[in-house]
């Protein structure tokens, strides 16, 4: 029979924080119907949920320099370049994948054909569209927008730009102070530490001074990760109570049903189906087994819409629950979060395409693959902080010349889907750990029967 109480002592956490999501929708409901707060009491009420993400994106900071650095001085320079390179075929191939199977749903379910732009009153989205503005003048000073004419004639500069903001902003400061931002430039602090690290694996015994340092810091990081999650659960409903209470229309909701249902949609087949089927067939394991090992950062993600502050909870799942090996995770991890967002690049060109279709504008061969190549090079350029899929929706809209402002038409229900697309996101980079890991087994053989002294994690 079912071992239930061992069952609910090793998942309390997780149980606790399902029945809090449950909780927080009701309190959600019921202070909407019953209670008239103010703006001010609105956002106390939110608090406890914002303290939660603040403590989350605190820890980002040490928890990726601590991992990326150990994590690739653990191993050689040529093991950590073998395993960088299978995970990035794997994020590409995933990520490419997933848009084509967004665009033949978009292509087939027509959400946009019914429904008319101009039904979609935009005065509807007014309590979002100074984020619209915000996010589009941030894109703007992110990425020097070229005027959408210019980027028309030559799709070349289309795509070269993305690339181009990707590769820039590597070279950000690390704090990109801005309202939008999560205030961390990912990017560029996963390269430094990945040259810190081979730096530091070159340097013998003093090298393994540092290495020592950095993986005790590793160590207090995640126990400040595990003291965290257990206040998880009271954050969590606050979260989810105060966002419900925030919604002012639901009726954009039915206008664009459709749309949702095709990105869901979208994002439930990938996530069932091809997800599953490629670490089956790499593995040969059950894919299933393995996403219940991540239930408690799915649910972390799907409430807090940022990849990067779910990072600590995907950490404890992959090493505690799947026991990942750690010269892995800490490699893959960080850099996944960071570039590998299959669910942001469905939902990018589901939403360009519905966009045109909104508009009457039929789109030919050549923009559908416009639209597949600068969604994939998007979503890699967006960073892992929420609705970071919607701003770098600008650079595919304008490779096919459609408005930019258009995003205006979706954003009302950008929330909802952000925190699905999130949930995607995370669930390949822990796929992706695992499939690495697999493919990169006799590497990691060899080096723990070399007793490798730099390896830190000799488990
Ligand atoms: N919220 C982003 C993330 O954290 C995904 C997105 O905005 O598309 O992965």
């Amino acid at each position: 029979g079912w071992d239930l109480k061992g069952l609910l002592k090793r998942n309390w956490l997780l149980i606790a924080t399902i029945v809090s999501v449950l909780l927080g929708i009701g309190l959600g409901v019921l202070v909407r119907e019953y209670a008239s707060l103010s703006h001010l009491d609105k956002q106390y009420f939110g608090f406890p949920g914002d303290i939660l993400m603040r403590m989350l994106k605190l820890v980002i900071l040490p928890l990726i320099i601590s991992s990326m650095i150990t994590g690739v001085a653990a191993l050689d320079s040529d093991v950590s370049g073998k395993i960088g390179l299978r995970a990035v075929v794997y994020y590409l191939t995933t990520t490419i994948i997933a848009v084509l199977l967004g665009i033949a749903l978009v292509i087939t379910i027509k959400p946009g054909v019914s429904q008319k732009a101009e039904n979609i009153d935009r005065t509807e989205v007014t309590q979002n569209v100074n984020t619209v503005d915000t996010l589009l003048d941030l894109y703007k000073t992110m990425r020097k927008e070229l005027e959408p004419s210019k980027v028309k004639e030559n799709t070349t500069t289309t795509m070269f730009p993305p690339l181009f903001t990707t590769v820039m902003n590597i070279t950000k400061d690390y704090i990109i102070v801005g309202s939008y931002s999560d205030g961390l430039n990912v990017l560029g602090l996963i390269v430094f530490c990945v040259a810190f690290g081979l730096v530091i694996g070159k340097m013998g015994e003093r090298g393994r001074i540092l290495l020592e340092f950095f993986d005790a810091l590793n160590e207090a990081t995640m126990r400040l990760v595990q003291i965290i999650m257990c206040y998880m659960p009271v954050g969590i409903l606050f979260l989810i109570a105060a966002k419900i209470i925030e919604v002012e229309d639901w009726e954009i909701f039915r206008k664009l049903g459709m749309y949702m249902v095709t990105v869901l949609s979208g994002l439930a087949i990938h996530s069932t189906v091809f997800l599953p089927l490629i670490y089956f067939v790499i593995v040969r394991k059950n894919p299933y087994t393995f996403a219940l090992g991540m239930a408690q950062a799915l649910v972390t993600a799907l409430m807090i819409s940022s990849s990067s502050a779910t990072l600590p909870v995907t950490f404890r799942c992959a090493e505690e629950n799947l026991r990942i090996d750690k010269r892995i995770t800490r490699f893959v991890l960080p850099v996944g979060a960071t570039i590998n967002m299959d669910g942001t690049a469905l939902y990018e060109a589901v939403a360009a395409i519905f966009i045109a279709q909104l508009n009457d504008y039929d789109l030919d061969v050549g923009q559908i693959v416009t639209i597949s190549v600068t969604a994939t090079v998007a979503s890699i350029g967006a960073a892992g902080v929420p609705n970071a899929g919607f701003v770098t929706m600008v650079i595919v809209l304008t490779a096919v010349g459609l408005p930019a402002n258009d995003v205006t038409l979706i954003i009302a229900v950008d929330w909802l889907l952000d925190r699905f697309r999130t949930m995607i996101n995370v669930l390949g980079d822990a796929y992706g750990a695992g499939i690495v890991q697999k493919l990169s087994r006799r590497e990691l053989e060899r080096m723990d029967g070399t007793s490798d002294v730099t390896n830190p994690f000799a488990l």
